[in-house]
């Protein structure tokens, strides 16, 4: 039955525009999809699972299981030991972790995807009533507790600062309560010396790998053409303004780069160039804030324990999660935007790209053929697809635009991609 499955959804989309189909394992509620984290966890696996002979099909099918193709964003959970980030992990997820009294509970870092709350997606779905409703998801990864002196390999060390290198945001957990059980490693309250203390470690991080590139690079400029020699030392430069603002203590989203100097380090992936977001997890029973960043503030236990209840009790009890707040923080400070697809009246869904992407990259997010054998999209804003009633009257009324492979694609677009 599952290879029958499987090779169901192995066929190749038609060419009906509207037709994104089903991954292999898709529900719903949680598209199979890949980011950075899981593709180097997933390659290994491949290599362990292809020694095994005769199960190639089955590995296939379970790479394509874990290995969408299309776009994902990861979020990596990081702060010090027994903050919380386990707890907001499963209270996120619902997958059960350890959470424990001591610090270091989590070693191996966790890693679960969350729907993203829209409501647009929800009116769209409502207009068109379909079969299915898909929401777009995030990935967030629970790290393993920092200390000062990771980045020297302290504590648990060197090896989770690179988990969150394959992060493309960070949401950092600052603790903000009580616990005679769950030791405090900083001694007391203080969540702007909390976040210095990780922002430190992060920092030393960036500027040990700025200065292993820059003796890199000095040893490469001495045996390299011209043409190659202008390339390295624009990139030198940068890594050099880069160390000049990591010494002050800035941080590299703090250092005035250009766009030239962001795209010659881009690489090197720096993990204080990574947006970040702080969560305050607040007993409620002190002032919580931040004079600076975003932040929001969050009873963690609380949300652990409401997260095991139906809704109906939560609005009995005429309580509310902050977690879809969360979420959506998080989606924005990515940078990311959403367009829709509505699979000729099936299937609703909503679908993540980066800022800037065009039409066929983001054909390519729901199908590689819709961007390598893309022609056209038929495109219109959700807002105006509301008010017309549908996407047949949008198309009397010429609302639906034909767009060419430079569009580029704003947040919001219904498209149907033509191949
Ligand atoms: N009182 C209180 N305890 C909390 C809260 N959040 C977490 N804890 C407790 O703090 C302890 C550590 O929580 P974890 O979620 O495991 O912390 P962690 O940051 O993942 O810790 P490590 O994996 O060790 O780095 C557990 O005993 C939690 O029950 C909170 O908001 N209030
Ligand atoms: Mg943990």
């Amino acid at each position: 039955m599952f290879l029958l499955f499987y090779q169901k959804n192995r066929d190749s989309p038609g060419t009906d525009p509207g037709q994104t189909r089903d991954r292999p394992g898709t529900d719903p509620q949680i598209p199979q999809i890949t980011s950075n984290f899981q593709k180097t966890t997933t390659a290994k696996t491949r290599n362990r699972l292809e020694r095994v002979q005769g199960l190639s099909l089955l590995v296939e099918f379970f790479l394509d299981w874990v290995y969408y193709d299309g776009m994902s964003f990861s979020v990596g959970i990081i702060g010090l030991p027994n903050v919380g980030k386990s707890t907001l992990f499963k209270a996120l997820t619902k997958i059960q972790v350890g959470i424990g009294d001591y610090p270091f509970t989590t070693i191996d870092p966790n890693v679960g995807r969350v729907r993203v709350p829209d409501e647009r997606l929800e009116k769209i779905a409502q207009l068109i009533k379909p079969e299915k409703t898909t929401y777009t998801v995030i990935e967030f990864v629970d790290i393993a507790g920092l200390i000062q002196g990771s980045h020297k390999g302290e504590g648990l060390g060197n090896q989770f600062l690179a988990h969150i290198r394959n992060c493309d945001a960070i949401l950092q957990i600052v603790r903000c309560f009580e616990s005679e059980k769950a030791e405090n490693v900083l001694k007391e309250i203080n969540p702007e010396k909390e976040i210095e203390t990780i922002k430190t470690e992060l920092l030393m991080k960036d500027l040990e790998t700025t200065e292993n590139a820059l003796v890199k690079l000095e040893k490469k400029l001495k045996s390299e053409g011209k043409s190659e020699r202008k390339e390295i030392l624009k990139k030198m430069e940068a890594l050099k303004k880069i160390k000049e603002g990591a010494n002050q203590g800035k941080s590299i989203l703090e250092i005035d780069l250009t766009k030239e100097e962001k795209s010659a380090v881009k690489e090197y992936c720096f993990l204080t160039q990574k947006p970040i977001f702080y969560l305050l997890n607040t007993d409620g029973k002190r002032e919580c804030a931040l004079t600076k960043g975003n932040y929001l503030a969050i009873n963690l236990k609380e949300e652990e324990e409401i997260s095991e209840w139906k809704e109906e009790e939560l609005k009995e009890l005429n309580l509310k999660s902050q977690l879809d707040q969360l979420i959506t923080a998080c989606y924005n400070i990515l940078d990311l935007i959403t367009f829709y697809t509505v699979t000729g009246g099936k299937e609703v869904r909503a679908w993540t790209i980066k800022k800037g992407a065009s039409a066929p990259e983001a054909g390519g997010v729901v199908h590689s053929d819709f961007e390598e054998r893309f022609i056209k999209a038929e495109v219109i804003g959700w807002k105006e697809l509301i008010e017309t009633g549908s996407w047949s009257k949008a198309k009397e009324r010429g609302l639906i635009k034909i767009v060419g492979k430079d569009y580029l694609v704003k947040d919001g677009d219904v498209i149907e991609f033509k191949i």
